[in-house]
């Protein structure tokens, strides 16, 4: 056990902030992610906050405005259990900063993905409460914790589209797998929103504005956006670029792991499938020569919206080195870009290039 009650084997890249991501063979052990593995991405301090005090407001474009305490939240609002996957939008920008160096941003492998079974109220069922305004567009939400950014301090905040804030799968959280959310994961209240960034899912909650444009917080205006790989910091119109919303399809290899040496013959390689939005991963294909040719992999578990899926196939290796490369396809057909300079960009985000591993096959 480390700091925040976090399993030791987890990666800490930064302790103030607080940033630590899971070693990939720790996720493939359980669909569901137990708490203690699960990544943490802090742009701040973890606020304390006190359960009997704490109140979240709702207000803006709407005819009754609440200001809910934490029983309200569990004793007015029907609780309902999503199982979602989180995933950083920073997750995997290692391979990115191979292309070109990434200064200022954590350099997540490929662990910043937990799948949670999260329990709250829907956040749809407390805007029906308030009667939200017709013309209202998106939904904003701010968190308690500040954090430093650009020279100012800020409260870490952003926004969704009113309608993604009324779908059934979007929930005020106070529960992670069964029990209270743990501190640094938002307590009392966050976010819930599947299928999108991480960082819409913001922690320790404390307004909901409901309004007819994009939240105007830095973390939605200027970062959380994609650039081309041609943007560079110096010249970049932060204006300009697309607010980062559904997470698109990612697939990744967690064993072998890079750098392992493994015996010749069969081999088993596993490791999870991400489709973004409600979109569902469809096939999985695995190469052990670098791309040339593809083998269909075995998906091990129902395949639901809003949650990873495992994956396995069995494969002869030959003696020598050996390069083992995944790629999906959603249900809409999508597939991953295999080249991460061609989706560069100059804050590292979605990376969703073809996941390769280099290993050695020993001669008997
Ligand atoms: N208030 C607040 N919410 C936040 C953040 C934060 O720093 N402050 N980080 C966001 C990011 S970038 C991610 S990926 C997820 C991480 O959630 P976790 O730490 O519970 O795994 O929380 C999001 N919500
Ligand atoms: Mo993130």
């Amino acid at each position: 056990m480390t700091r925040f009650g976090k399993h030791a084997a987890l990666h800490v890249w930064t302790m103030e902030p607080f940033n630590a991501e899971s070693p990939p063979r720790l996720l493939l052990e359980s669909l569901v992610t137990p708490a203690e593995r699960f990544y943490v991405r802090n742009h701040g301090d973890v606020p304390e906050v006190n359960a009997a005090s704490y109140r979240l407001a709702v207000g803006g474009n709407l005819a009754r405005p609440l200001e809910l305490a934490l029983e309200d939240l569990t004793e007015r609002f029907a609780r309902v259990t999503v199982e979602a996957t989180l995933n950083c939008a920073g997750n995997r920008r290692s391979q990115l900063i191979e292309v070109a160096p990434i200064p200022g941003e954590v350099p997540w492998r490929d662990g910043a993905i937990g799948t949670g079974s999260w329990t709250g109220a829907r956040l749809g069922d407390v805007l029906a409460a308030a009667r939200v305004d017709p013309g209202a567009r998106h939904v904003s939400f701010v968190g308690l914790d500040e954090v430093e950014a650009d020279g100012h301090v800020v409260n870490f905040g952003g926004s969704i589209p009113l309608a993604k804030a009324l779908h059934p799968e979007t929930l005020l959280a106070y529960a992670l797998n069964g029990a209270a959310l743990p501190p640094v994961h938002g307590f009392p209240v966050r976010l819930l929103v599947p299928g999108y960034i991480g960082a819409r899912s913001i922690k320790w909650l404390s307004t909901i504005t409901v309004q007819a444009n994009p939240s105007t917080n830095y973390f939605q205006t200027r970062a959380y956006k994609l650039f081309p790989p041609s943007a560079r910091p110096e010249t970049v119109d932060w204006d300009k670029g697309v607010m980062l919303g559904e997470m698109p399809l990612n697939a990744v290899i967690c064993r072998p792991g890079h750098g392992e040496t493994v015996p010749r013959g069969e081999a088993l390689v596993e490791g999870w499938a991400i489709a973004g939005g409600d979109r569902l991963v469809a096939r999985v294909d695995v190469s052990r020569d670098g791309g040339e040719s593809w083998h269909e992999a075995e998906l091990t578990d129902a395949n639901r919206a809003w949650t990873w899926c495992f994956w396995r196939t069995r494969l002869e290796l030959e003696p020598g080195p050996c390069e083992l490369v995944v790629r999906a396809r959603d249900s809409a057909a999508d597939t991953q870009p295999e080249d991460p300079a061609k989706i560069w960009n100059l804050k590292g985000y979605v990376n969703n290039a073809w996941h390769r591993v280099r290993i050695t096959v020993a001669p008997s």
